[in-house]
């Protein structure tokens, strides 16, 4: 019989999706999925795809393993977390030397440093691959964003550019990340960048609904218009149709659907490793924790009761005021932007990845979910700035928040009036006053920590780097705590 070229573990949305890719690409394929006692996964699959297609079928793992040919690729599409341990821990015995182990799960990137240690601890190679596009990419062409074990990447980089997407240019949308935890990394700031494209999206459908009392049917063609323009990407193209979505009895789907938003924890995470990595990452915090908050309902119900504000006046120009949406939701996406790309700048340098910022932006040009046309000029910028800290330094950006800024103020300005909750434009404005202010409020908080905890702080008169304490009651004396800048 002929070996396969490549296995697949896990036989759900996204295991069954890459799957019937890689058999579409030409590749025999192996699939595995756990046995149950009252049904069998992979019996299912060969019955819907398996007659005439390069497909082998497998319940028991030995076997599984034994069909594949070696240098063996397994591709683990399993639930992120233990379950992906579990998995290992079947096949490391059944693995020889030189096999090649590929996570495209979520898996958490600390997790996937770990496992790379481990398994090449074994004499075989991991691979940690974020991929994005849903059961659609799957199918069709993901975004994949592979990083571990990098002497295995040229024997698999065939195959994974293969099933990836291609942007307009014809570029695969899946290069080498980096070494450790880096495609997971890389994963996360993507979902990091989702979570505020899509809290965006929905403060700008909140606004048009609440303010102006636009329909259904009016958002979405104010989407469609947008995505011709700057604002072009998948999820304002989706949005456009959800909008315009029936149910079965003809009433818009959308204003059935219950306002709780749920998550899966890869937005927590980014924000988690900005915090321990001391970059500002507040607007993707704010879209974290609106979904926290939705989730609230029966409080946000007493609450609403308790605080009766009045209703949206509705005098607003809405010709003005639709343009200052579209500019607040572009100006905000560049932040989204600017702030995920300076995480991954910061992680870059710590955990000495070399991450290719422009080469990330283009495997997210086609394929994945923040797909949009915003990543072709950060592209460009990060090819001839391949170090630059911050996306906003740059002149072309510095010239679209120029354009858009006094848009941007009026909406806030006009929500804040109306009692309209829209805290992620609100974020990522005063995120841009605060990074375009040469002097913040923090000596305030130097001397405060410097009068409680004698916390000490640096002088505008004095070079960097020399610390003060001031007896600021004219009862302390010269003792100070550890100097430190938290
Ligand atoms: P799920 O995340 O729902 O995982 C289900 C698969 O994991 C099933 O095949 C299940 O087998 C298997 N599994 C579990 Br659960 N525990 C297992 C264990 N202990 N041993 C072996 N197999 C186990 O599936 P998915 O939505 O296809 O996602 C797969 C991965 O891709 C996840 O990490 C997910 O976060 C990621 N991802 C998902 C999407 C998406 O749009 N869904 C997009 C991008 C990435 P069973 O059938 O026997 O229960």
């Amino acid at each position: 019989m002929k070996k396969s070229d490549i296995g697949v573990i896990g036989l759900a949305v996204m295991g069954e999706g890459l799957a019937l890719n890689l058999e579409d690409k030409g590749y025999h394929v192996s699939v595995y999925n756990r046995p149950h006692p009252s049904h069998s996964v992979v019996q299912h699959f060969m019955q819907e795809y398996g007659k005439g297609r390069r497909f082998e079928g497998f319940e028991d793992l030995k076997a599984f393993v034994q069909s594949l040919e070696r240098p063996r690729k397994i591709l683990m599409m399993v639930k992120a977390g233990t379950a992906v341990d579990q998995v290992i821990e079947q096949l490391l015995p059944l693995l020889e030397s030189g096999d090649i182990l590929i996570d495209g799960g979520n898996s958490n990137f600390e997790d996937t440093e770990r496992r790379v240690q481990y398994v090449e601890s074994k004499g075989c190679y991991y691979i940690g691959a974020g991929v994005s596009g849903g059961q659609e990419g799957a199918l069709h062409g993901a975004s994949i964003m592979p990083g571990g074990s990098g002497k295995a990447w040229p024997q698999v980089r065939e195959i994974l550019q293969r099933i990836a997407a291609k942007a307009e240019d014809g570029s695969p949308c899946c290069e080498w990340i980096g070494g450790g935890g880096a495609g997971h990394f890389v994963k996360m700031v993507h979902n990091g960048i989702e979570y505020a494209d899509m809290e965006l999206i929905a403060e700008a459908y909140f606004v048009m609904k609440q303010t102006l009392n636009t329909g259904n049917p009016g958002i979405a063609t104010w989407f469609e218009e947008w995505n011709k323009g700057k604002l072009k990407s998948y999820l304002i193209e989706i949005t456009a149709d959800i909008l315009r979505h029936k149910d079965t009895e003809g009433n818009f789907l959308i204003d059935k659907i219950l306002d709780v938003a749920g998550q899966k924890g890869t937005g927590r995470w980014s924000v988690i490793q900005a915090m321990e990595l001391g970059i500002p990452l507040n607007l993707i915090a704010t879209a974290v924790f609106q979904r926290d908050l939705s989730s609230h309902k029966d409080l946000r119900i007493t609450a609403a009761r308790k605080y009766k504000t009045d209703a949206p006046v509705f005098t607003h120009k809405p010709e003005i005021m639709y343009q200052e949406i579209h500019d607040s939701l572009y100006a905000s996406k560049i932040i989204s932007y600017t702030q995920g790309f300076a995480l991954m700048q910061q992680a870059s340098e710590h955990f000495h990845w070399e991450l290719n910022l422009a080469a990330i932006a283009r495997i997210w040009r086609a394929g994945c979910i923040i797909r949009a046309a915003l990543l072709t000029p950060i592209a460009e910028i990060f090819d001839s700035t391949p170090h630059l800290e911050n996306l906003l330094l740059s002149s072309w950006f510095r010239e679209q928040i120029r354009e858009v800024l006094p848009n941007w103020k009026a909406l806030l300005i006009k929500t804040t009036r109306e009692n309209t909750a829209v805290p992620a434009f609100a974020a990522a404005l005063n995120y841009f006053y605060s990074l375009t202010t040469q002097t913040l409020p923090a000596n305030l908080i130097q001397a405060q920590r410097d009068y409680f905890g004698a916390h000490t702080f640096e002088r505008t008169d004095r070079p960097r780097n020399e610390f003060f304490h001031e007896d600021w009651t004219g009862e302390g004396n010269d003792t100070h705590a550890g100097i430190y800048n938290a």
